[in-house]
């Protein structure tokens, strides 16, 4: 171990907050979930569909419980906050019971199949109190899903003696939480199963999910970076920054950072779906600012590019769904080609007229990102392909194009960068230390219960700590049944930006002002100790929802 910095220190005694109505003494107050009338995911999770809605009070006094043993995983990308979802469960398990005890999965779910990890104590968890990262136990991407690996899921759990099981992941890995849950009750097993929803990106979320968590640090963290390279901007007055931003679908973290920073453009993918603007168009779009601004005296800006978006743009998304399907299906011939140019020969053969020709038209090492290795999913990852350069470099043919017109005359220096991994392992805002912590705890309790099938909700999250209202809500409510790999299968539906919530009208009814003029914002890094209204107030996108609410 390193030795401690001196913000490591003050940051590990900072103790998070709880809501006042979840300690050891917290009742479970259930209510029925609203009416559905889903059948088709009803009878795909008998066990788990119907359970009611819990919500935590406050309670007089301890309630016994047996030991929990329970086993913890960290699944997917880390987000800010997951070591303190394990500090939270940690310190709930052994309020209710001193006897409980947590073993740690190492690298995903992986560990659970193949039984690897490590049994967490006190003095490890000590040490990774609110800080970033996923390194206590490590975290990874395998998909837990098919029977074979339920099967083995449940080897570890007996092997292991295990009563319980917390899975802290995104979308896909809460769907296979609530499979395994149902998984564990059809086999007679009384394995308890529950959720918690990480996620930098943000679209892990519902009626009772609010935000989840990382979100709130990481947005925070870019938009550090966005407002020093904005002053810089004004500063040095010479730059055009093309900014992408983490994000493999949803355009929140592009949002936020907006709202927080006042770019002079920013993109969101699912305004580009909607509207079905092509690649041209935005480009076009970007290229009119920036001769706007040029003619204003102003060579400089800011755009934002939320990294999902080139799979929004309709005929890029066309393509990028002809390659997925072209190199699932030749993939050993394709792997069998030496050169890059060879493998772009080779799939182009297999494309569309339509999207061949936009293919070849691409600059080489954009072609080239498009046919990199696969995600688990068999998809492009979009966070490799370097979408701010592909938009420099067409904004500047456009440009030139212009300036053969005689329509532009000013010069543009552009810059490109990428903010992702800056912002996923974090030492975590104190909001999400909060509410990881509140989590961790939330997730405690439904086991203390013997509640399976369950997701943590932790509401009111822009009221203070003090007054969030703790519970659970079965996964089962959240699926809807979509296509994957060829196959139709229950899901958690990926929350994206929604174009006529409160968050995009803010930054609808301010955009042109914030393109024509300079009006940039600069929030600085977080805070971590020091006045409430500077170190705990939550993203814009919170504030706007729930004022909207
Ligand atoms: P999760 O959905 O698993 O939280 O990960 C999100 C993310 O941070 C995306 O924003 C990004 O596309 C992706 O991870 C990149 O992941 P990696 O390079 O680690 O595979």
């Amino acid at each position: 171990m390193t030795q401690q910095t001196a913000l490591e220190k003050a940051r590990s005694a900072y103790q998070p907050k709880l809501p006042d109505s979840l300690r050891a003494t917290s009742l479970a107050e259930k209510s029925p979930m609203p009416a559905s009338s889903d059948a088709q995911i009803r009878d795909l999770f008998p066990h788990t569909f119907d359970l009611p809605e819990v919500i935590f009070i406050k309670g007089a006094a301890r309630i016994e419980a047996k030991p929990i043993r329970a086993g913890v995983i960290l699944s997917g990308g880390p987000a800010p906050g997951g070591h303190n979802v394990i500090a939270g469960l940690f310190d709930a398990i052994k309020s209710i019971n001193p006897e409980s005890s947590l073993f740690g999965f190492a690298n995903g779910p992986d560990g659970l199949i193949s039984n690897k990890g490590m049994e967490l104590d006190a003095a490890t968890i000590a040490r990774y109190r609110n800080t970033g990262g996923f390194d206590i136990i490590g975290s990874g991407r395998t998909k837990l899903e098919s029977q074979e690996d339920f099967l083995k899921a449940m080897d570890t759990v007996k092997a292991r003696n295990l009563t319980a099981l917390v899975v802290i992941g995104g979308d896909d890995s809460n769907s296979n939480a609530c499979k395994l849950a149902e998984f564990a009750r059809e086999q007679g097993s009384p394995l308890c199963v529950v959720g918690v929803p990480k996620t930098i990106d943000g679209d892990l979320r519902g009626d009772n999910i609010e935000t989840s968590f990382g979100f709130d640090t990481a947005s925070k963290v870019y938009s550090d970076l966005i407002g020093n390279i904005q002053r810089d901007a004004i500063s040095a007055r010479k730059y055009w920054h093309f900014i992408k931003l983490m994000g493999r679908s949803a355009s929140h973290i592009a949002l936020e950072c907006a709202l927080q920073t006042h770019p002079n453009i920013t993109l969101i993918s699912e305004e580009v779906a909607e509207r079905g603007l092509t690649l041209k168009q935005i480009v076009d779009q970007i290229a009119d600012v920036v001769s706007h601004r040029a003619s204003q005296g102003e060579k400089f800006g800011t755009v934002l590019i939320p990294e999902g978006l080139i799979e929004f743009v309709p005929e890029m998304g066309a393509l990028m769904s002809e390659l997925n399907e072209v190199l699932a299906e030749h993939g050993e011939a394709f792997n069998a080609l030496e050169s890059l140019s060879t493998k772009r020969e080779f799939v182009t053969g297999h494309l569309s007229s339509t999207s061949a020709t936009l293919y070849r038209s691409l600059p080489d090492d954009i072609a080239n990102q498009l046919i990199l290795d696969r995600d688990p999913h068999g998809n492009v990852q979009v966070a490799r392909i370097d979408t701010q350069r592909l938009l420099i470099d067409l904004v500047e043919s456009r440009l030139k194009e212009m300036k053969a017109a005689g329509t532009y005359k000013a010069s543009f220096s552009p810059q490109p960068h990428y903010f992702g991994y800056e912002g996923r392992c974090a030492v975590p805002s104190n909001f999400d230390a909060d509410y990881t912590y509140t989590l961790g705890y939330t997730a405690a309790l439904l086991l203390r219960e013997n509640l399976t099938g369950y997701i943590c909700s932790v509401r009111h999250l822009t009221r203070p700590a003090a007054q969030w209202r703790a519970g659970g809500i079965p996964m089962a409510r959240m699926m809807n049944m979509e296509r994957r790999h060829g196959k139709i299968v229950p899901v958690i539906k990926k929350a994206l930006v929604e174009l006529d919530g409160p968050a995009f009208k803010e930054l609808e009814k301010n955009r042109d002002a914030w393109a024509k003029n300079t009006q940039f914002a600069f929030p600085g890094s977080i805070q971590y100790f020091g006045p409430s209204e500077v170190c705990d107030r939550p993203t814009i996108t919170l504030e706007l929802e729930s004022a909207a609410k």
